[in-house]
């Protein structure tokens, strides 16, 4: 099940043996259920159309299939992010225009959390709601009601081997939370990167902080790491459901109107505070 399966996806990464699986699991789970009109993956590079045999419905269903890959084969966590938009009027076979609508549209987004218990996150643009899988009864039982971000914390995650590609404003935000209670923020700060954006949200909704992957000089070309529709999007609105807020930096990431399918930005999320006052050294 694990390893390369020799093969590239459309942002030219190698995808794995298990990446391919989640994603033709999740393509045949949705397909059918008469819900939608067209489904997008990030392992995919044009849309998914619903076969004719099927029924089809209003919505559009956007994921990312298994995200944090590179996990996998070091057996941490990993997860599913999804987003779901309506079709525009008359959207019969929908086209990548149809798709390229801004994350405030978002009428539910939610992630699958694969870790020591399977946990389903969901909104629907009122709160935030968790449910823990339970094997035996192999079903999601309702186990955390209206979950949030508390507005400041002293925890962040960033992958700090690219600081030195960084622009000022990050350099600034990270070195001075660096400096813990002798520097100007007066205060410790713990850290923490799983390198999964699914488990280190889930540890933000459920006990605060904030998470960056902001552009660098590495990934400016491509406009950022992270996948607006596919990642950004989802967890903005799980974030900002919760209370949090979310940024590129310069502007709300909801608001981020998308040109392509396959659009990266660059992403500061979790405890408002927090991502206020990077987003203000962005301003400066
Ligand atoms: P993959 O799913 O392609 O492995 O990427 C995971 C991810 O998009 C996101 O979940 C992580 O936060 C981020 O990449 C990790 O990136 P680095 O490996 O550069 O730290």
């Amino acid at each position: 099940m694990l390893g390369e399966a020799g093969s590239d996806n459309i942002q030219g990464e190698a995808q794995k043996k298990l990446d391919v699986i989640a994603n033709e699991i999740l393509i045949q789970a949705n397909e059918w259920g008469g819900h939608l009109a067209g489904m997008a993956s990030e392992e995919v590079d044009t849309v998914q159309a619903i076969p004719r045999e099927f029924p089809k419905g209003g919505y559009l269903l956007l994921f990312d299939p298994l995200d944090g890959s590179s996990n996998i084969d070091v057996n941490v966590s990993v997860g599913t992010i999804f987003s779901v938009l309506r079709c525009p009027d008359g959207c019969a076979e929908p086209t990548e225009a149809d798709f390229l609508q801004p994350g405030s549209a978002q009428v539910a987004a939610g992630y699958a959390v694969y870790g020591p218990s399977t946990q389903l996150i969901l909104t629907v643009g009122e709160g935030v709601h968790g449910f823990t899988l339970d094997r035996e009864m192999g079903s999601f039982v309702y186990t955390h009601p209206f979950m949030t971000v508390p507005a400041d914390t002293q925890e962040y995650a960033i992958n700090s081997s690219n600081a030195r590609f960084w622009e000022a404003p990050i350099k600034r935000y990270v070195g001075e939370m660096q400096e813990g209670k002798h520097g100007p923020r007066g205060k410790d700060f713990n850290m923490r990167w799983v390198a999964s954006m699914v488990a280190d949200v889930h540890r933000i909704l459920t006990r605060g902080g904030v998470f960056m992957y902001p552009i660098d000089e590495k990934c400016r070309d491509r406009g950022g790491k992270l996948r607006l529709m596919y990642e950004a999007n989802p967890m903005a609105l799980l974030i900002e459901q919760a209370g949090g807020a979310a940024s590129t930096g310069r502007e709300r990431i909801l608001d981020v109107v998308p040109t392509k399918l396959h659009q990266r930005v660059p992403v500061i999320l979790g405890s408002r505070n927090e991502v206020e006052r990077a987003a203000a050294y962005h301003r400066e």
